[in-house]
């Protein structure tokens, strides 16, 4: 049987339930999912041999590693050619592309220093997103916009504020809007003696940043809370409830990474309540392992949960998605598209649910067939349907997608 006649089957048994794929299908390829570029990398960025800091970290040694933003580039675009769908890219200011002797620091990053991003992403379709790099600098060590010495404090709200006018760059010249995430690594190893003044100096570096004049229809910015990270197991300045209360007040963007909480908390509850009292939302997806371990995204009950409530708060256009992971021991081209194809397949897969059905079943309180229905739907054919979907957006199906990263591999990793 031919990929189209098992989707034809496929969608008769979905329109028994009350699913119209065709409609599935055109609505999941206008979705667009932010591609982190530190996946090609390892997070290293482009400005010299600086060690990775802030309490993150990518393990494993697989060959290939991009050294340059051609490279880099070159990376994604093999990338983009496996996966169905227009995307967009996600930067780190420490992806900043200087032209010989035009290096300066972060607190005073131009958008200039990134016109060759715009460049990559305009020739390509591609909106951008940003992120201030509060890591994997001399200035910060250990504390960034909590940093009680001023002068250390000042550099970083400098380099949130360059920020913030290259994300309007970005916005302005690809014609759609860019979300700015602010995270930050501040917190203490072992239990500290004052929680509040970290917290004092971190709203206030947020206030002063978002002073700055910018246009707030192209420019969305986001903060990351965090409950740990190596080093600062015992507390994080940018928890949760700071951030959910410091966004609420100031009519900004929550940031949910679903390695960021409690290992047995999940952030797919977290979606429906922040919903209904913010205008948008957005989710670095990934995957802790035991620890906030950014493992790549693997199409997993968690990752169909999230989609789901995306999918059923009608939200497509409110959450903006985004993945956070980086595996240094795999081919890191796989890696992408195993996390960007799993994203789509989960929302895929959350948009063939007869999710009118399964409510009603809950509000009427008739939990058995709730249940058995829920276990049933789990065999519907809906591999039939993203196969499909990947014929007709024309990328590899099933696992062809492989050997194209195979060939990529022997033809250009190899000789890095
Ligand atoms: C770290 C945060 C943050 C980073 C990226 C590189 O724990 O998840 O989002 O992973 O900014
Ligand atoms: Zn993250």
């Amino acid at each position: 049987m031919t990929t189209k006649q098992r989707y034809e089957s496929a969608k008769e048994i979905y329109r028994n339930i009350g699913v119209d794929t065709e409609d599935v299908l055109e609505k999941l390829v206008g979705v667009s999912i932010s591609m982190h570029c530190w996946q090609g990398d390892d997070v290293a960025g482009f400005e010299g041999k600086k060690e990775l800091s802030g309490g993150i970290q990518a393990t494993g040694n697989f060959l290939g590693k991009a050294r340059n933003p051609e490279e880099l580039m070159a990376d994604m675009d093999e990338v983009f050619k496996l996966i169905p769908g227009k995307h967009r890219i996600n930067l780190h200011a420490n992806y900043a592309i200087f032209e010989q002797g035009e290096e300066v620091d972060r607190d005073k990053l131009e958008p200039k220093h990134f016109s060759k991003w715009v460049k990559y992403a305009k020739e390509r379709g591609l909106g951008i997103d940003f992120n201030p790099t509060f890591f994997s600098h001399p200035n910060a060590d250990g504390l960034t916009l909590s940093h009680p010495v001023e002068e250390l404090r000042t550099f970083w709200i400098n380099h949130g504020k360059a920020c913030l006018i290259i994300s309007e760059y970005f916005a302005k010249e690809l014609g759609t809007p860019c979300l700015m995430n602010i995270w930050i690594p501040d917190g203490f190893k072992d239990i500290p003696a004052d929680r509040l003044s970290p917290r004092a100096r971190l709203k206030d570096s947020l206030d002063q940043i978002l002073s700055t004049d910018y246009d707030k229809r192209l420019v969305k910015v986001a903060v990351e809370s965090k409950v740990f990270g190596i080093g600062v197991e015992a507390c994080t300045v940018g928890s949760h409830e700071f951030y959910m209360n410091y966004a609420a007040k100031n009519n900004i963007l929550c940031l949910l990474d679903n390695g960021h909480y409690h290992p047995t908390e999940v952030v797919s509850d977290k979606i429906p309540s922040m919903l209904l009292f913010s205008e948008e939302l957005a989710l670095h997806v990934t995957r802790p392992m035991r620890w906030d371990s950014d493992h790549v995204v693997l199409f997993d009950d968690e990752l169909k949960e999230i989609a789901k409530e995306i999918v059923r708060c009608d939200a497509l256009d409110r959450v903006l998605i985004g993945l956070d992971f980086f595996d240094a021991s795999i081919n890191r081209i796989a890696a992408w598209v195993v996390g960007m194809r799993n994203m789509q397949k989960a929302l895929l897969y959350a948009m063939l649910l007869p999710s009118k059905k399964l409510a009603s079943l809950q509000n009427s309180r008739e939990y058995s067939e709730l249940m058995m229905l829920q276990e049933e739907l789990k065999l519907y054919p809906f591999g039939d349907v993203w196969n499909y979907f990947c014929e007709i957006n024309q990328v590899p199906q099933k696992e062809d997608w492989f050997i194209a990263v195979k060939e990529y591999e022997q033809r250009v990793l190899v000789r890095r």
